[in-house]
């Protein structure tokens, strides 16, 4: 049976489009200068697309495709597809949730740990000959801390469940109070980061969450408190940051996403207390191994029944 052809927009990984190939005719774009030759040259025969969150797809690029019917993205952050423009022309699309909630939560706590006992500057320390010249510097222990959630989501709930093991006290800011958790709904974020020890980011990106962690929540954390984000750059006031990291006005912070990736302010390269990571939240083989073939059965589902398996939610 001839095989199902699919435009891939974007690049992914070498092992997600390895197995794109194996289940699909692809055809590919959103890499080269001529990608819209691409996409007007198979206009007329692509009804769907596999994409990334990280690449995203924009109102133009849909338009010049009017038979495509579903849009699977490789990831759970859809801030950077035109789902409106999408759904305005009844395309389908999907995403990859559930599948990293555990990856992303694990960096997370590992995010904590490293800023709060310093391990990465202290293996700077060491790996600079500096033992030799005196102890390290005491650091602040984690456990039985206070951990501030922004976003209890599907990936905020993963974080705060491994709270246990760190005997830490969780509360959540959110939209609204979710029934059912055992955790303190503080529907003043800034109150929510006077209370914390640790403040962790964790909510979708786009304009809805555009700097919620503000300069003013960000004072509020106050120089006892970390702030670790894993959610998307735009949801943190990026300069704010960068100034109170500078004044040590809060304890430090753990970044894994940042405004325009994959650049970051210059000026966090010279601090000691800011973690820098390049967007690993997902970044295992397992995770994006599970995400790939996510992306495969919304695309397989596509085709068989005409819906995908995991929509984008309503907003
Ligand atoms: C992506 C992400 O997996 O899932 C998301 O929304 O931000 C990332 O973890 C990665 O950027 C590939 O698109």
């Amino acid at each position: 049976m001839p095989k199902q052809l699919v435009l891939q927009h974007g690049r992914l990984s070498p092992s997600v489009e390895a197995r794109l190939k194996e289940e699909f005719d692809i055809v590919r774009s959103g890499e080269q200068t001529d990608s819209m030759a691409v996409l007007r040259q198979h206009a007329g025969d692509i009804t769907a697309m596999a994409t990334s969150a990280r690449h995203g797809v924009t109102a133009e690029v849909i338009a010049t495709l009017p038979r495509l019917r579903a849009i699977a993205s490789f990831g759970v952050g859809y801030d950077n597809l035109d789902v409106a423009f999408a759904r305005g022309r009844d395309i389908d699309v999907s995403y990859t949730p559930n599948v990293l909630n555990d990856c992303v939560a694990d960096l997370a706590w590992g995010a904590m740990l490293d800023i709060s006992r310093g391990i990465s500057e202290a293996d700077r320390f060491m790996r600079r000959g500096d033992w030799l010249k005196g102890a390290f510097r005491l650091t602040n222990r984690l456990s039985a801390k206070r951990l501030g959630i922004v976003g209890l989501g599907r990936i905020g709930r993963a974080i705060a469940q491994r709270a246990s093991g760190f005997t830490m006290d969780v509360r959540y800011h959110n939209r609204g109070a979710i029934p059912d958790v055992p955790y303190v709904h503080e529907p003043d974020l800034a109150a929510l980061a006077r209370w914390a020890d640790c403040l962790v980011v964790a909510v979708a990106g786009g304009s809805d969450t555009r700097h919620l962690v503000s300069k003013r929540v960000i004072e509020a954390l106050g120089r006892k408190g970390y702030l670790i984000n894993i959610a998307r750059g735009s949801a943190v006031d990026e300069e704010a940051l960068t100034t109170a990291l500078q004044a040590k006005s809060i304890a430090g912070a753990a970044l894994d996403v940042y405004s325009v990736e994959p650049c970051f302010p210059e000026a966090l390269a010279k601090l000691d207390n800011v973690l820098l990571l390049p967007h690993i939240g997902t970044a295992t083989h397992e995770t994006r191994a599970a995400m790939g073939e996510l992306v495969i059965d919304n695309l397989k589902s596509f085709f068989a029944t005409g819906t995908v398996l995991t929509p984008v939610p309503e907003a």
